[in-house]
């Protein structure tokens, strides 16, 4: 029944790894003298980096990320970055501004635009959109180097017209110390990197410390003490969406190629960890994806963490119907849905809640990661119902202006004078009362 199959999908999708590896446990013991829960390591660390500032970032680098490092360390030096872009593949560079492009020019059309309405004669509302001037951007480095993430972050926060991108990476030969990611950010223009990660390097960029000046939003995916993180650090400074481990739900029917729906299963495991689950009303599917599984997974380069990833977050699901699929999808919200169907828009209109949606058999969510122009910045965890992923209006506030004439004030006066008297705020009335022409006779 569809209770028990939300109930095992629940365990399968989002693997949020709020459970924390052995290793990770001794390692919080060793450093913290004791067990902590990953809430309880976020605040520690946040509350030391906001006191002591470089200090606290410093000795959180070595003594979480093995990375001795001094303060004149952690910014990469602008010769490190051009150096990397020189030696960086010519053929990656190419494709990284084909990239650019494709994103650029997506995230430039869904810019929100300054709406001005007349709605009386005399009267002129506005909302405005104004970029924020400074950003920090979180680039992981911890399993994987990512300088798709770079292109996913950075460009749109320049679409938007963010003057200041301060990106970080953890210190890692996956991070900050990365050819491919240094040269991407140099071939976008970033000149601000930080050699920082994990919970430290969120707390640095909303607090500042003396080497990083504080930010008014951070974004970008991480592992979880990194999703804490900037969850503790809201309100201080803006954050996006929660972006953990990433998911896909693949609605499958007979028209499928069972080679294609297990190659994009894979794909997403192979982030390791990475939840992939398939939905079908098509029995032989079931069997014909299960075997093509077993089959490409022994191929592959992370062969083992994408078993180990299928195995423990993985699923096959035969439903009744259409319906039934959709409806089981809309429930969980996954970050990526990916619809190989005879119809794939028909059922799309069926499905509220999921971060990027991929249409058809030609549409591998691969081509989201990479190349296509929306950011692969998701909300995880079942959070689709009510977040959204990152793009070039992230990267915006909006504010009102309002504008009124004699005439029209005096039209609208009676109406505040009324609402302020009801609340007692006779000086409210006052503002306006005064402003009125002819006069109203004084109470
Ligand atoms: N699927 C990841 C993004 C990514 N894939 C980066 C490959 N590189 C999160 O949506
Ligand atoms: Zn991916």
């Amino acid at each position: 029944g569809s209770a028990e199959i939300l109930q095992q999908l629940r365990e399968k999708l989002s693997p949020r790894g709020d459970v924390v590896s052995p290793r990770g446990r001794a390692l919080t013991e060793e450093v913290f003298g004791g067990p902590l829960t990953p809430v309880e390591v976020v605040q520690r660390i946040c509350a030391d980096v906001e006191r002591d500032g470089d200090r606290a970032l410093l000795r959180y680098s070595e003594q979480l990320d093995k990375a001795a490092l001094a303060a004149e360390d952690l910014r990469v030096p602008a010769e490190e970055l051009a150096q990397a872009h020189h030696d960086a593949d010519p053929e990656l560079l190419k494709s990284i501004r084909r990239i650019r492009d494709n994103v650029a020019e997506f995230q430039q059309a869904i810019l929100h635009h300054d709406v001005t309405i007349e709605p009386k004669p005399g009267v002129k509302l506005t909302q405005r959109y104004v970029p924020l001037r400074r950003v920090g951007v979180c680039v992981p480095g911890g399993a994987a180097a990512y300088p798709s993430t770079v292109l996913m972050t950075v460009v749109p926060a320049q679409t938007a017209g963010v003057a200041q991108i301060a990106v970080v990476a953890p210190p890692t030969a996956f991070g900050a110390y990365n050819r491919d990611v240094l040269a991407t950010c140099h071939e976008l223009g970033v000149t601000e990197v930080y050699r920082m990660g994990g919970a430290q390097a969120v707390a640095a960029l909303a607090f500042g410390t003396d080497s990083v000046p504080a930010v008014d939003k951070i974004v970008g995916p991480g592992n979880l003490f990194v999703a804490l993180a900037k969850k503790h650090v809201y309100g201080t400074v803006d954050i996006d969406s929660f972006a953990g481990p990433s998911e896909v739900i693949v609605i499958a029917d007979q028209t499928a190629r069972p080679d294609f729906v297990a190659a994009d299963l894979l794909a997403q495991a192979e982030h390791s960890p990475g939840s992939a689950i398939l939905i079908t009303w098509d029995p032989a599917l079931i069997e014909s994806v299960a075997a093509e599984l077993a089959d490409q997974v022994a191929q592959l380069e992370r062969s083992e963490l994408t078993l180990d990833s299928l195995e423990a977050f993985g699923a096959l699901i035969l439903v009744r119907d259409q319906d039934h699929a959709c409806e089981l999808t809309d429930s969980f919200a996954p970050e990526h849905l990916h619809i190989q169907t005879a119809n794939p828009r028909d059922l799309m209109a069926k499905i509220r809640n999921s971060g990027a949606a991929f249409l058809g058999h030609h549409t591998p969510v691969a081509l989201g990661d990479y190349a296509a122009g929306p950011s692969h910045v998701l909300p995880t965890g079942g959070t689709c119902n009510w977040a959204a992923g990152l793009c070039s209006n992230s990267f915006l506030r909006s504010g009102s202006v309002t504008e009124f004439n004699q005439q029209a004030m005096n039209d609208i006066a009676p109406d505040v004078e009324r609402l302020a008297e009801k609340e007692g705020l006779t000086a409210h009335a006052r503002s306006v009362s005064l402003r009125r022409s002819p006069s109203p006779p004084r109470p």
